[in-house]
């Protein structure tokens, strides 16, 4: 089984390195797809010269700033493993999970898997009250129209095996990305199994960019993709 990991970077400078050295620890043949949104910190520059030394990892360049959802849907052209898991750039969610992550998948039980943070892991950073109080509403509404029971709507950790995402087409250009494919997901009606992660979030002093405008968006993705059509 080859994993394909897709990630969006948008100036991540400080946590490039790390993340693809983790990536490239996990026990799996695997491609990665790190698709540079525009970053103007060096992020850019960086990604070239790591892949001289890098065989498994792939670089598409944004000419211009389009989103995760816009990353993503780059991502999405250019994977060929037998199951997709997307990555953020930042170390929020720790890629030595990949294992536990993607058991559903290789015992055969499920075509998509979504890493959940408001299950019971490991361990869970404490902090962003308002931030978790946004997440748990959103992901209620969304379950309430997909009739999904998630726990985590807007995880970063979805993982897909490749003929469940190639019947994806990602429309949303910014974080809308995440209920457009939870969305997506419960028309498909296939298998999903959530897993419980550990998840090191980060605070805005460090390099956190979601802000409440996303949640308005994520608001109105949801109604976009699960009800009008
Ligand atoms: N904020 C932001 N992130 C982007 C963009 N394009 C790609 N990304 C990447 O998308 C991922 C999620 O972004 P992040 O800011 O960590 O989101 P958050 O953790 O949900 O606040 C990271 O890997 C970013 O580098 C963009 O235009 N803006
Ligand atoms: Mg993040």
């Amino acid at each position: 089984m080859k994993i394909s990991v897709l990630v969006p970077v948008y100036n991540e400078i400080n946590t490039i390195d790390e993340i693809l050295r983790r990536i490239l620890a996990t026990p799996f043949d695997k491609e990665i797809i790190a698709v540079d949104d525009c970053s103007k910190d060096g992020t850019r520059d960086r990604l070239l010269e790591l892949k001289k030394t890098m065989p498994e990892l792939k670089v598409v360049l944004h000419e211009t700033n389009q989103g995760k959802g816009g990353a993503l849907s780059t991502a999405w052209k250019n994977a060929t493993g037998d199951v997709w898991i997307i990555q953020d750039a930042d170390l929020e969610y720790d890629p030595a999970e990949y294992v536990k992550l993607l058991r559903p998948i290789s015992e055969g039980k499920a075509d998509v898997v979504f890493g959940s943070r408001f299950l019971v892991g490991e361990y869970c950073r404490v902090h962003l009250f308002r931030h978790y109080l946004a997440n748990r509403f959103l992901t209620f509404l969304s379950n309430v129209f997909t009739n999904l029971n998630c726990t985590d709507m807007e995880t970063c950790y979805k993982i897909f095996r490749r003929e469940v995402a190639q019947k994806i087409n990602i429309e949303s250009k910014r974080f809308a990305v995440e209920p457009e494919l939870t969305a997506k997901v419960a028309k498909l009606r296939c298998r999903v199994y959530e897993v419980p992660i550990s998840y090191s979030g980060r605070d805005y002093h460090e390099g956190k960019k979601i802000t409440w405008k996303d949640g308005f968006s994520a608001l109105w993705a949801i109604f976009k993709f699960s009800v009008l059509r």
